[in-house]
């Protein structure tokens, strides 16, 4: 690992993997061995390794998997769902399925198509479908805090994005952690400093048994070309990455000196129909979306 000038054998890297996500969740201080965690688990390397390391240092972990009916070559939602179950039994844990075509009536694809002003990008509705449910099962069910596999690659191809377009509300909300508030369940993203090299390197050493394909509308995003750039800065600079990041956290204290202040949090109402937070009163984009007559 140039970037943190050491190399490890397979044992001493497995450990090291546990050991400095233990370190992560101190240092952001995102929970403690108390609290039930929701791990929202996609089938793929980043959050069954995320899942895997939280249950060896003996957090209390159930899984979440949303089924998204997203078909491809490989249809990958079913695919996905049955290495997450394979996981999950073999671990002797508890994983929540929700199906979002028997729940909502359509799947990812149709969500997009059928949009009053025409095609919604796949991506759009997928990220408020998820954010919706795993909110609502989290607060429903009473876990403590929603855990997702977000990497360094993650985050810095985010962090990116948000500065080359100045999205000061979204770099203000870029955070290992954040709190809960007005019904919005506390997130936490214990894997923020490990490179995607290093959870792919986990899984396999691991042997964990993970989707390798990835999601057929992730093919040309701009997440995917931020990373490619992220990837050739980093190859002449290693470590760059994560400089990049946790500087960033570093200066946003001073670059949001109101940090503690949240405006759009502050603005929060509770939806009329699901009860969950939306920043307008009435229905939440989520409800809306679902009971949009054109839709039915
Ligand atoms: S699953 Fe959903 Fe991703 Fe597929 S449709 Fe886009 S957002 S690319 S993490
Ligand atoms: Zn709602």
């Amino acid at each position: 690992m140039r970037q943190h000038k050491l190399a490890l054998c397979k044992q001493h890297f497995l450990e090291w993997v546990c050991d400095q996500t233990e370190r992560n969740i101190n240092k952001y201080k995102l929970f403690t061995k108390e609290d039930s965690v929701l791990v929202a688990v996609s089938g793929g390397k980043d959050s069954l390794a995320l899942w895997d390391v939280l249950n060896k240092l003996g957090y209390k972990t159930t899984g979440l998997y949303i089924n998204l009916g997203i078909t491809g070559e490989d249809n990958y939602s079913n695919k996905s769902q049955l290495l997450t179950e394979k996981f999950a039994l073999k671990n002797e844990l508890t994983l929540h399925i929700v199906n979002i075509k028997s729940e909502y009536g359509k799947n990812i694809p149709e969500f997009s198509e059928t949009n009053k002003r025409g095609k919604t990008k796949p991506c759009s509705v997928c990220g408020l479908v998820k954010r919706h449910i795993m909110n609502e099962i989290a607060s429903k069910l009473d876990y403590a805090v929603l855990v997702t596999g977000h990497n360094l690659d993650d985050e810095a191809a985010v962090l990116f994005n948000n500065v080359i377009s100045w999205q000061v509300d979204f770099l203000r909300r870029q955070a290992p952690f954040i709190p809960a508030k007005k019904g919005l369940l506390p997130k936490a993203k214990p894997f923020c400093r490990f490179y995607e090299r290093e959870t792919a390197a986990y899984v396999i050493l691991a042997n964990i048994e993970y989707i390798e394909e990835e999601c057929p509308f992730s093919i040309g995003s701009t997440t995917i070309q931020n990373k490619q750039l992220l990837n050739e800065l980093e190859h002449e600079r290693a470590g760059s990455k994560l400089a990049f990041y946790l500087k960033f956290l570093k200066a946003k204290n001073e670059l949001f000196p109101d940090l503690k202040e949240n405006k759009y949090v502050d603005k929060l109402v509770v939806c009329q129909t699901c009860g969950q937070p939306t920043p307008k009163p009435g229905d939440c984009t989520f409800c809306r979306m679902i009971n949009r007559s054109d839709l039915k």
